[in-house]
């Protein structure tokens, strides 16, 4: 019977994932940052030792270290000339959520290659100190800053920090999210928004708003600003069709501040439900991803993009599950819907749509074939609603105070 039914899910499967493919660009992800099996080796020791003891130099003071890390590990940006042949600055790119799964995979990506001086913005500043350190992060590679995404005041502040720190904004990854599937009451952020959609969305718009200046103002060759999503948020795959599914409605909750109070803490308006939440939250980021597309591109030339990394069914984003989902979801991943990735691979997918040179067009939601080759992936119809994209940017720019 469970062979059966297991099956029947594989058979589907193979529809979904070969009908819709469109490759564009194809990069072989084995030569893009140099890394070898033996490193991908090291990087899974390092990824499993992450719970280790705190390492000797930090102090129990997370506001000492802080101030300490933005003062002293600022990188120097050079930019030289030789006999006319311009050599490449190091990129500076800000990944939030990168004190875990796909954030400190990409963030170590990055760091490895040499290339990019990683911005780690988190809101737990010593776990994500520890998760660089016990990743085997170069030193000098990244600068730990603090941002809680679930209150606006901290991303404010984020802000101030990072301009103070002089560094250029040359790629902006909003990566963190939360997922509460099992919660039955919703809870808030600090300006009491639903917390789902008040981090994962709202926080990273404020923050993307207010960083397109910077990105603006960088000189870097390729800027880009990427938002991650998701299969679940796209009602077009099999994997958006497993209840509860995505649905944003007329956006009355979001409308009147999903605050559960005057107004339902779902964007929709309905009960609330914390898988549905999450998988709102992400159909916002993908509409935001290309409400900026629109209003920006042309003028700035920066990229923007989405991407669904694969089912990375390993990470700290099932956290709040049951434990036999938690259980059974890697398997159930792996050897039947066979859309499992690892941390590692996810991680190298998402720095190629920081820096890789193929992967420049704005608007995109990317997503990889079995091969890891990437493709232009097509999004559900309200995850790639004009009218809804304008309508959540007017009401999202109401809520974060920024009209
Ligand atoms: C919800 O339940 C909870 O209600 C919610 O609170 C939250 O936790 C949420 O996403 C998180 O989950 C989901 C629940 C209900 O699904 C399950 O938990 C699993 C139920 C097991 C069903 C047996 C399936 C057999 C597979 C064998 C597997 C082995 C074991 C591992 C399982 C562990 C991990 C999951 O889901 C359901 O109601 C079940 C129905 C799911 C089918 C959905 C598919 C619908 C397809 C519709 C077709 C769509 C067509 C589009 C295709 C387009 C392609 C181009
Ligand atoms: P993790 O839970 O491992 O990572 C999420 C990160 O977000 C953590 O670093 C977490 O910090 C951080 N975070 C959570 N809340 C806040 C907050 N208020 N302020 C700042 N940072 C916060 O999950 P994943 O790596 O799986 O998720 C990363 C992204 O990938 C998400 O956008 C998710 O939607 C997306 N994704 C994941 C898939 C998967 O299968 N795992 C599939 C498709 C998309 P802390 O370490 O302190 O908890
Ligand atoms: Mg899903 C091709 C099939 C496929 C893929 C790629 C995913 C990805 N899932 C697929 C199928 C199914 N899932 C099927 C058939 C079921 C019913 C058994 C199923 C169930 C399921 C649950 C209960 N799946 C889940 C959950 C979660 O709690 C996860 C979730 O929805 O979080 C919002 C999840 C996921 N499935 C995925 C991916 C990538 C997730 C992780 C969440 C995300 O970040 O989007």
């Amino acid at each position: 019977m469970a062979l059966q039914a297991a099956s029947l899910v594989s058979s589907a499967f193979s529809v979904r994932k070969d009908g819709k493919l469109n490759a564009s660009a194809s990069i072989k992800e084995s030569s893009l940052f140099g890394v070898s099996l033996s490193d991908e080796n090291k990087f899974d020791f390092v990824s499993s030792s992450l719970r280790c003891k705190r390492p000797h130099s930090l102090s129990k003071n997370g506001a000492i270290i802080r101030a300490q890390t933005i003062a002293t590990s600022a990188p120097s940006v050079t930019r030289s000339s030789l006999d006319g042949k311009k050599t490449l600055r190091k990129g500076n790119v800000v990944v939030t959520g990168a004190s875990s799964g796909l954030g400190l995979a990409t963030a170590k990506a990055l760091a490895e290659t040499g290339k990019w001086h990683v911005i780690m913005a988190c809101r737990d500043f010593l776990k994500a100190e520890r998760a660089a350190k016990s990743a085997g992060m170069p030193k000098d590679s990244y600068t730990v800053m603090h941002l809680d995404l679930a209150s606006l005041d901290s991303v404010r502040q984020f802000v101030d920090n990072f301009r103070r720190t002089e560094m250029p904004l040359d790629v902006l990854v909003c990566n963190a999210a939360v997922y509460q599937p099992t919660a039955n009451q919703p809870t808030f952020t600090a300006e009491g928004f639903e917390l789902s959609v008040g981090t994962n969305h709202l926080g990273h718009f404020l923050l993307s708003r207010l960083l397109i200046d910077d990105l603006k103002n960088s000189d870097y060759p390729s800027k880009r600003l990427i938002i991650v999503g998701s299969i679940t948020g796209n009602t077009n795959t099999l994997a958006g069709n497993v209840p509860p599914k995505a649905n944003l409605g007329d956006l009355r909750g979001l409308a009147g501040g999903l605050n559960g109070l005057n107004s339902s803490a779902m964007i929709d308006g309905g009960d609330f439900n914390g898988a549905k939440a999450y998988k709102d939250s992400k159909v916002c980021n993908m509409l935001t991803m290309q409400e900026f597309h629109r209003r920006f591109h042309e003028e700035t030339g920066i990229t923007f993009a989405s991407l669904y990394p694969g089912c990375i069914a390993t990470t700290g984003l099932f956290r709040e599950h049951i434990p036999l989902f938690r259980t059974l979801f890697p398997p159930f991943q792996k050897y039947i819907t066979k859309g499992y990735v690892s941390e590692i691979e996810a991680g190298k997918r998402l720095g190629q749509v920081v820096s890789d040179p193929s992967l420049t067009k704005s608007g995109v939601y990317w997503s990889w074939n079995k091969t890891s080759a990437s493709f232009e992936n097509q999004l559900s119809q309200e995850a790639s609603d004009i009218e809804k994209a304008r309508r959540v940017w007017e009401v999202s720019e109401k809520l974060v105070g920024l009209a």
